[in-house]
């Protein structure tokens, strides 16, 4: 097995080193290759007069990027990375990379987003577009351990699914046998159906699928969700939750993450406790005066109005109190004013992060509003009977997994955080 790059020092004596060939550079007699690993990276360096003739002619055939084993002796000198070199007795070619290289792994100007998704694997081999998956990996694990830690059961819903979660425009058709099917756009359903199975505390990250037409630099048209559902919870309880992960999450790749977040030039700032929390109300009279749009009450938010609200914040805050119209069927009215509802958007300064809200647990008021947003009420039966059968009070919440480490990185766009993202243009690779 070969040594990682990073644990050979300059008192090393001998290393076993695999990695891929990140430049060669000749001098004189002298060839220097600096080999790079996950870790680091390493000069070799060949005297074309002194070494042996299987390594001089591995050398000759050698191209960048190319994959590589190598042993021998360690020796200290100042000027390499790491102040050691290696002087090679075993030079062996593992897989050669073809030239020219569709991507340049040490370019210093950055390729189109495009470019570099078409080559992503190489693209990957660069420190600073890895780093944002140590991270996402590592906020991905707090996520978990955050919730596993309050008591939540990880659980896995189907995503091919017979009817609209969340409305009915975005939804991608499957052929799936003699019926008609379509990919989920959200757990929500299922969810909350495990609230009537008495799990009280559910999560699940998976992935999302929306439909969206168009192509902008925070929709994907396959997103990851982290989705929690809590019984006898409010929206006020649920919204505390979602704060505290959020902190929790920050402070966590803050304390782990110091290597990609410094390949980053990141100096990641842990958000304040508690976040403002701004009623609907309020936010559409600081969007309209903002943006001198004539913003009234029922309108969503739109790219512009957000970007004023975000401006004027400056920090994560919640907006709430929204109007019942204009949520899903499944959020609870207000009792003292039913124009309103118990939901909720948690918002980071640059774009909408999560939503949720208290759930409507009444069968018949359920029904009601499904009606009453247009729906039919018989394809829902599978997700209604449950709510005959004893259906405990309930909140949760969905954030978007992608936006949140596209904003916890300040990435331009969306498809950064994603390895393999989805857009309307993009099915491959
Ligand atoms: P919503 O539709 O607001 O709510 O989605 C929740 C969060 O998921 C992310 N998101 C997306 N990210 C990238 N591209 C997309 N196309 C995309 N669509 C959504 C956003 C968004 O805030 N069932 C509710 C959640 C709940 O009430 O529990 C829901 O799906 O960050």
């Amino acid at each position: 097995m070969a040594s990682p790059i990073s644990t050979i020092t300059p008192e090393s004596e001998r290393a076993e080193i695999a990695g891929w060939v990140h430049e060669v550079r000749d001098l004189g007699g002298l060839t220097f290759c600096l080999i790079r690993d996950r870790t680091g990276i390493v000069q070799v360096t060949v005297n074309r007069k002194k070494a042996p003739a299987p390594v001089l002619e591995a050398l000759s055939r050698l191209s960048r990027e190319s994959v590589v084993r190598i042993g021998g002796t360690v020796k200290a000198i100042a000027k390499a990375p790491g102040g050691r070199e290696i002087v090679p007795e075993r030079f062996e070619i593992l897989s050669p990379a073809e030239s020219p290289l569709p991507l340049d792994v040490v370019e210093k100007v950055p390729a189109e987003l495009d470019t570099r998704l078409d080559s992503r694997f190489l693209d990957l081999r660069r420190p600073r577009v890895a780093a944002v998956f140590l991270i996402r990996s590592a906020v991905m694990a707090a996520v978990w351990e955050f919730l596993a830690a309050r008591g939540f059961v990880n659980i896995t819903t189907p995503k091919l699914v017979a009817a609209a979660t969340e409305g009915g425009t975005d939804l991608f058709p499957v052929a799936y046998f003699e019926k008609e099917a379509f990919l989920n756009q959200s757990p929500q359903l299922y969810k909350q159906i495990m609230m009537a199975a008495g799990f009280e505390r559910v999560f699940e990250i998976g992935p999302i699928f929306r439909a969206e037409e168009h192509n902008t630099t925070k929709h994907l048209n396959e997103a990851t969700s982290i989705d929690v559902e809590v019984s006898f919870a409010d929206d006020r309880e649920v919204m505390d939750l979602l704060e505290d992960l959020i902190l929790f999450v920050y402070e966590r790749v803050a304390a782990t993450c110091r290597d990609p977040l410094s390949w980053l030039e990141l100096q990641l700032e842990v958000p304040k406790k508690p976040f403002p929390r701004l009623a609907y109300r309020d936010a559409i009279g600081i969007a309209a005066r903002r943006t001198g749009e004539p913003l009234k009450f029922g309108d969503d938010f739109g790219a512009v109005a957000e970007k004023a609200l975000g401006e004027e914040m400056g920090v994560h805050y919640f907006i709430v109190d929204w109007p019942t119209a204009i949520k899903p069927y499944y959020a609870m009215p207000r009792e003292d004013d039913p124009e309103l509802c118990r939901a909720f958007d948690l918002m980071h300064p640059r774009m909408e992060l999560a939503s949720g809200s208290q759930r409507i647990h009444q069968h018949d008021l359920l029904v009601h509003q499904i009606r009453s947003k247009g729906l039919s009420a018989d394809s829902f039966e599978f997700y209604l009977r449950p709510f005959r059968y004893g259906m405990p009070p309930h909140a949760g919440w969905g954030l978007g997994a992608d936006r949140l480490v596209m904003t916890m990185l300040d990435l331009a766009n969306i498809r950064e955080a994603v390895i393999f993202p989805r857009d309307r243009h993009r099915l491959v690779p």
